[in-house]
């Protein structure tokens, strides 16, 4: 195809190009080869980088369509319980029917330092605003496949808990707007107060309307460097929005993934559509990898937190009976004690005799 002069904007682009010896029209096919090749280069890179980031997605730690086999399979990672139930499209945690309760759990303890965990996840109902409950949590912690009061799952757990509450329990307390979206760390004597939507124990929280949106709605839940971060990304538009942080918390290894959800005599239909865990790659010093391993999960500044943790020690049950079974030793070393030297006496005076 001749070039040259076909049209009068390539008529000008020729006269311009005439004056730049550099640019002239035979390097017109050269330039757009080049533009080619540069833009096949930069599609590769990115594709390179995709591929670079599903790497760190660990597989076996998360939850994504097709979901083969889920809780059944016993090559699935995961178990359901309760009400739970796998769709194509989502895992129903509870329906939208009163006093329900549903989990899915990991069946693989987690020991990832720095990790970053996706969730997407969907609240809807027939009910309307305040006239639904109870709302959903994400778990890592010790233990698993547990029921309780605590959207569906134990109460004085140990581990993390992060809970997408829909119903205000504490009506009188306007503070904060419902849905509230908050984190807590469980060290197994803090309890979980459902009555006061757990304010005595969070770590922080905000505000997010997660329920009966059009759009998808998602947290995610950043592990990095003891710093726990919490964003929500439920405005459609495709950006995390910062929801609460804390330092300093400490989390020991080999817990387990979960979502639970409960229904009281509010409901929802509670969906996790996703659950993808990222490992974070983060350049450290010595010290930091000789870093002190945690038994009992805490956060560094407690007074701020109020996550308060039991003194290793004798409980007032075990002073008691080390008292009673010391004192009921020495009172039968004495009945022996006695008890032989009354034979010892008695055998010396047969011997004068
Ligand atoms: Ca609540």
């Amino acid at each position: 195809m001749d070039v040259t002069g076909t049209t009068p904007t390539l008529d000008r682009l020729t006269s311009f190009l005439s004056l730049c010896p550099m640019f002239r029209i035979k390097n017109i096919r050269e330039l757009t080869f080049l533009f080619i090749t540069v833009c096949m280069l930069m599609s590769q890179s990115l594709a390179d980088e995709q591929e670079f980031m599903e790497d760190f997605l660990k597989r076996e730690f998360s939850l994504a369509k097709p979901y083969r086999g889920l809780g059944f399979s016993s090559s699935s990672q995961w178990d359901l319980m309760g009400t739970a139930l796998v769709t194509p499209d989502y895992v129903r945690l509870t329906p939208d029917l009163q006093s329900r309760q549903g989990a899915v759990w990991s069946r693989i303890p987690f020991f990832l330092r720095d990790w970053e965990l996706k969730v997407h996840f969907k609240i809807s109902g027939q009910g309307k605003k305040n006239f639904n409950g109870d709302g959903l949590a994400i778990w890592l912690t010790k233990d698993r496949m547990q029921n309780g009061p605590v959207f569906g799952n134990m109460n004085q757990f140990v581990g993390l808990g992060v809970f997408v509450d829909t119903y205000p329990n504490a009506e009188k307390t306007h503070d904060r707007a419902f849905p509230y979206i908050s984190m807590m760390l469980g060290n197994g004597t803090l309890s979980y107060d459902h009555d006061q939507d757990g304010r005595s124990a969070d770590l922080g929280g905000c505000a997010a309307m997660v329920r009966n949106t059009v759009h998808d709605t998602f947290l995610l839940i950043r592990y990095l460097n003891n710093r726990l971060t919490l964003m929500v990304d439920v405005d459609g538009k495709q950006e995390w929005k910062d929801c609460a942080e804390v330092t300093g918390l400490r989390l020991p290894k080999g817990y387990f993934f979960g979502a639970s959800s409960a229904t009281g005599d509010l409901s929802d239909n509670h969906d996790i559509i996703s659950m993808k865990l990222y490992e974070l790659m983060v350049h450290r010093t010595p010290e930091d990898d000789e870093e002190e391993e945690v038994i009992i999960p805490r956060v560094d500044n407690m007074e701020q937190f109020q996550v308060a943790v039991e003194e290793e020690g004798m409980s007032t049950v075990q002073f008691f009976f080390t008292i009673l079974f010391s004192i009921l030793g020495l009172g039968v070393l004495a009945v022996v004690g006695l008890v032989v030297y009354g034979r010892w006496k008695e055998n010396r005076r047969k011997r004068f005799y």
